[in-house]
């Protein structure tokens, strides 16, 4: 595509905030209502139907690391299977999950910056599947593009007049659709960070998540080794995500067609989002830690489909300790910054140092969310068990990489909306008035190019940039907040607000996305694609 239709088609999309203020058909708010009310809350929760365990008594688990089957000729080779499995989630309940390797989360891969990975998933589950990395710098063959489907052995594209899913599968000529296997092929050549992995489904990726597509990749390097930042034992990763449970025990969901094969979407309720009334950190409910009297190094990802959170770290007598933000969605900071309330949509990763060196021994740190109400303000505890030695330290300094772009390098700038509107005579969610179509030209750019962003949104949105990271600008004309440091691939857009993002498109070029992270909207058409020439 030529640079001046690239152009035609930005001038298109331009809308002011005064046009992402319109209709909010999915919630029902005026616009004044929706600015007023600043909904904490975009979705709709569900009830689990078993009785609920009391909080802070389930251990958290630490996804176990895989191991290559192979490390020879400068490449680490893993194997996945995507499979059904069984686990007790929560006490005595047995929960039938769709799982990579027979856990959720799944297994964590770790990785030093510039070695290249290889993963082979095996697909035998009983759908299509497609694996992104997501905060990968990827070339586009492994990026998961979602009809670049990894199918089932035996699978038949069914109905394709009932499911525009299939349709979109089989209308997409550039789909690179593999049988049982493929390798996804990962340079990682990237700033060291915790990036995750999940399924990206055409059309399925919410409830595809959901049931437990799902785990963490961990990108390390000599410099920030060398930091002496909390670590081994004292550094955790820690993936938030809410469920719900069925009588049944299995994970509920709203899902039009539950075995995922062939209609997508959710019941009207939950068109705005589905959100669980439990909180799972590593797959465990409102779990306990025992810990040091001494720093912890957490590194926390929102893997909720739709909801969001502001985490505060609360000790018996009502002290919030400062939550060290150390790290973005990608990477270290230049420098720390202190928050006691830290806000965190879907898919975006906080890497914090916590400090229980002042803490009681015995006594209880508890992890709630702000935005939660009743059980689901709760996240999750540490228990203060022993006084400990502590040589690890925050360096005032923690990277001196970070992109500087300024906005003068910015070769275009472009607008987008993301609303409510209509889908295929329902309802949907949508990029600059349109629905996700793979045939369709959204943004294509050049390799090497500078770009300026501006993103309005009308409910909450987390919108997430594949293959780069970026820089956010300013927040409905104003400076960024706090928690927008350092570089990031997804940035939450709140309700009625603009935020402008900066970024560089290198690495390769190819067929990328962008799209909204709440899950349920990147089903319903909140995705567009981005062309790197
Ligand atoms: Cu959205």
């Amino acid at each position: 595509m030529r640079e001046h239709d690239a152009r035609g088609l930005t001038r298109r999309r331009v809308l002011g905030i005064g046009g992402a203020l319109g209709v909010m058909a999915a919630t029902g708010l005026s616009a004044s209502a929706a600015l007023a009310r600043r909904p904490s809350i975009t979705g709709a929760e569900l009830r689990s139907a078993v009785p609920l365990p009391p909080p802070f008594q389930v251990p958290l688990p630490v996804p176990a690391v895989l191991k290559p089957v192979s490390a020879s000729g400068g490449v680490d080779r893993y194997e996945i299977t995507q499979r059904e499995a069984n686990a007790e989630i929560l006490p005595g309940v047995t929960t039938p999950l769709w799982t990579y390797g027979g856990t959720f989360p799944g297994p964590t891969i770790e990785s030093r910056r510039g070695r290249p990975v290889t993963v082979t998933h095996r697909n035998e589950l009983p759908v299509p599947t497609v694996v992104h990395l997501h905060g990968g710098r990827t070339p586009a063959a492994s990026d998961g593009y979602p009809t670049d489907l990894v199918l089932p052995a035996g699978w038949q594209e069914h109905s394709m007049h009932m499911g525009h899913g299939s349709e979109h599968a089989m209308h997409d000529p550039r789909a690179a659709v593999s049988e049982l296997t493929r390798d996804y092929t990962f340079p990682l050549d990237q700033r060291p960070t915790l990036l995750w992995y999940h399924d990206h489904r055409m059309d399925f990726t919410a409830p595809a998540i959901w049931r437990g597509l799902a785990g963490l990749h961990i990108i390390r390097d000599d410099a920030e080794d060398a930091l002496g930042l909390p670590a081994g034992p004292r550094e955790l990763p820690l993936m938030i995500a809410d469920r719900a449970f069925a009588a049944d025990g299995s994970f509920a969901y709203p899902a039009l067609d539950p075995t995922l094969r062939v209609r997508p979407g959710v019941r009207e309720p939950y068109l705005a989002g589905v959100l669980g009334d439990v909180i799972l950190v590593n797959g465990a409910p409102w779990p306990v830690h025992e810990v040091d009297a001494a720093r912890y190094r957490l590194r926390i990802l929102n893997a909720s489909n739709a909801r969001h959170y502001e985490l505060e770290a609360v000790t018996d007598d009502g002290r919030r300790l400062d939550l060290v933000q150390i790290g973005a969605d990608q990477g270290l900071l230049a420098a720390p910054v202190t928050h006691r309330l830290l806000p965190i949509a879907p898919a975006e990763r906080y890497d914090v140092v916590v400090d229980f060196s002042g803490v009681p021994i015995g006594s209880l740190v508890r992890v709630v969310n702000r935005l939660g109400s009743g059980r689901t303000g709760d996240v999750m505890a540490f228990r203060v068990a022993r006084g400990a030695a502590d040589d690890s330290r925050i360096p005032r300094r923690l990277s001196t990489d970070l992109p500087d772009w300024r906005r003068s390098d910015a070769v275009r700038v472009r607008d987008f909306s993301f609303r409510a509107g209509q889908m295929h005579a329902g309802h949907g969610w949508l990029i600059g008035g349109l629905p996700f179509d793979p045939a369709r030209a959204d943004v294509t750019t050049r390799l090497g190019d500078v770009e300026v962003w501006r993103l309005v949104a009308d409910v909450h949105h987390p919108v997430h940039l594949h293959l780069v990271g970026f820089r956010v600008l300013s927040r409905s004309g104003r400076a960024p907040v706090a928690h927008d440091a350092g570089l990031k691939d997804t940035v939450s857009l709140r309700p009625g607000e603009a935020v402008e993002i900066i970024t560089r498109f290198d690495g390769y070029r190819g067929r990328y996305l962008f799209h909204c992270h709440n899950a349920e909207h990147e089903d319903m058409g909140m995705m567009a694609n981005l062309e790197i020439i």
